[in-house]
């Protein structure tokens, strides 16, 4: 449906002064300060976030279409990158949209698949850096609905499957943005329009820029409903934290609970980066394809990460990691006091890979036996354990054994606190023999239940505390 102009769409939106010249009253949106919130609020607007630790990442766009290859080449960067790495100008890029015709996307599948692998939130890419909407929307004729044989938004119904199936739904969007006419490559050997990490805009244009970007994200945010605004692509240099202060105050205000990532601004450290840490905007860190050794202390954060070397789709990108990888990865995570977002790249046709699925359906299986201790669980007391992770909840110790000790014996660091009780989070009703001592120890059967992850509980008097935070054994 198209379309009116971006300058009209914003009229309700923003305080301007009036055709008299009397300028109208602030909006109380626009003025709002939404970073300045008490500590009580924040724990209430970030409470599901925390608990939910594991979350589909869910990269599509055009880029699925040519899927890593341009004319003959075989790119060796990210899919979604196809644009820049083949230095296609946007208009050439912008015909891929009449072969993306995905007839075999079904959102409740998606989302049932998710649920099976014990995720609780998606988030989707809303527009990458190539600029496509995979929404309906009114600004853009550059979008799913209006540019593509398929004519179905995405979005739409993967948001409307997430509250039918009980799960969030939430949204990626790149403030970068390549098919704009604001932005342009200034390097040599590149064409002005094929996109580049280090685009840049013409400066008198970065308003209407900033309010077409607002505008497709009241779309977004009132349509779609996200639980999660996850912006990227900020780290161009036009980009400032007072603009990012203002996006994120803008987006709060339409929704003043939704969640969002700290790459809305300069919070996070280099590409990989962690994250600067207070008076950046921002709900929690970004680290990507990294689990930080130590976590990051008192700061929200999520690790995202890809289950091959790309986030969109490549037909030729075998380099799967293991499902054995991946659980560790989610229980690292948790352990350190993070969520983990594990990434899919659907295909044109709107398929999960099946090595994707494969993958998915086994963190279920082990999800369903062991779900307690990652939903909710809190970080490990110790730094380290020899034999693998530990996570925490109320009083609880969760051992994730990677390792099984080859005389059955488990060590674990001093505790502070009592053992109650010891068991198999598989098998609960056999209790397990502690024998007292320094270090404690844990008598295991002979051999895993579960060779990737076997959870050992240990019941406490209180909840625990290490008796040195190092944790020697
Ligand atoms: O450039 C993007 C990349 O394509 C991908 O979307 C990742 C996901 O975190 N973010 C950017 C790089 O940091």
């Amino acid at each position: 449906m198209r379309k009116t102009m971006v300058s009209f769409a914003l009229l309700g939106v923003f305080s301007l002064t009036g055709c008299g010249g009397e300028p109208e009253t602030a909006s109380p949106e626009a003025t709002y300060d939404y970073l300045n919130e008490s500590q009580e609020a924040r724990d209430q607007r970030m409470r599901w976030w925390r608990e939910a630790r594991f979350g589909m990442f869910i990269h599509w766009g055009l880029y699925a279409v040519p899927a890593g290859e341009y004319k003959g080449q075989r790119s060796d960067q990210v899919g979604e990158w196809i644009q820049s790495w083949a230095n296609i100008p946007r208009d050439e890029y912008a015909k891929f949209a009449a072969q993306f015709n995905p007839v075999k996307f079904n959102a409740a599948e998606w989302v049932g698949l998710a649920k099976e692998a014990g995720m609780q939130y998606i988030v989707i890419t809303s527009k990458h850096h190539d600029g496509f909407a995979m929404f309906d929307s009114k600004v853009s004729d550059f979008d799913i609905v209006d540019a593509t044989p398929f004519g179905r938004d995405p979005l739409a119904e993967l948001s409307q499957e997430c509250k039918r199936q009980g799960i969030r739904f939430a949204v990626y969007y790149s403030i970068m943005d390549w098919h704009h006419p604001s932005q342009y490559v200034d390097k040599e050997g590149k064409h002005p329009t094929a996109g580049d990490g280090q685009n840049k805009i013409y400066p008198e244009r970065k308003q209407e820029y900033i309010d077409y970007m607002k505008a497709q994200l009241k779309e977004i945010v009132t349509q779609y409903d996200p639980a999660v605004l996850w912006f990227d692509g900020e780290w161009v240099e036009w980009w400032t934290e007072e603009d990012a202060k203002d996006l994120y105050n803008y987006v709060r205000s339409l929704k003043p609970e939704i969640i969002i990532n700290n790459r809305v601004g300069k919070g996070r450290m280099g590409m990989q980066g962690l994250n600067k840490g207070p008076g950046y905007a921002g709900d929690f860190g970004t680290p990507e394809q990294e689990i930080p050794a130590t976590g990051l202390p008192g700061v929200d954060w999520e690790t995202c990460m890809t289950m091959n070397d790309t986030w969109g789709y490549k037909s030729y990108d075998d380099n799967w990691k293991s499902a054995e990888t991946l659980i560790r990865q989610l229980i690292d995570a948790v352990s350190k006091g993070g969520n983990y977002l594990l990434n899919v790249g659907p295909t044109a046709e709107g398929v999960i890979p099946e090595p994707s699925v494969e993958r998915l359906k086994a963190i279920g299986r082990w999800m369903a036996v062991n779900g307690e201790a990652i939903y909710a669980a809190g970080p490990s007391p110790f730094e380290a354990v020899p034999w693998g992770r530990v996570t925490t909840k109320q009083n609880r110790l969760y051992l994730h054994v990677f390792e099984w000790p080859e005389n059955n014996r488990l060590p674990v660091p001093a505790l502070q606190n009592q053992v109650q009780r010891a068991y198999l989070l598989a098998a609960p009703e056999n209790t397990l023999e502690v024998l007292q001592g320094d270090p404690l120890e844990v008598v295991l059967p002979d051999r895993p239940l579960d060779p990737v992850a076997t959870v050992v509980v240990l019941e406490l008097d209180g909840s625990p505390k290490a008796a040195s935070p190092a944790g020697e054994i």
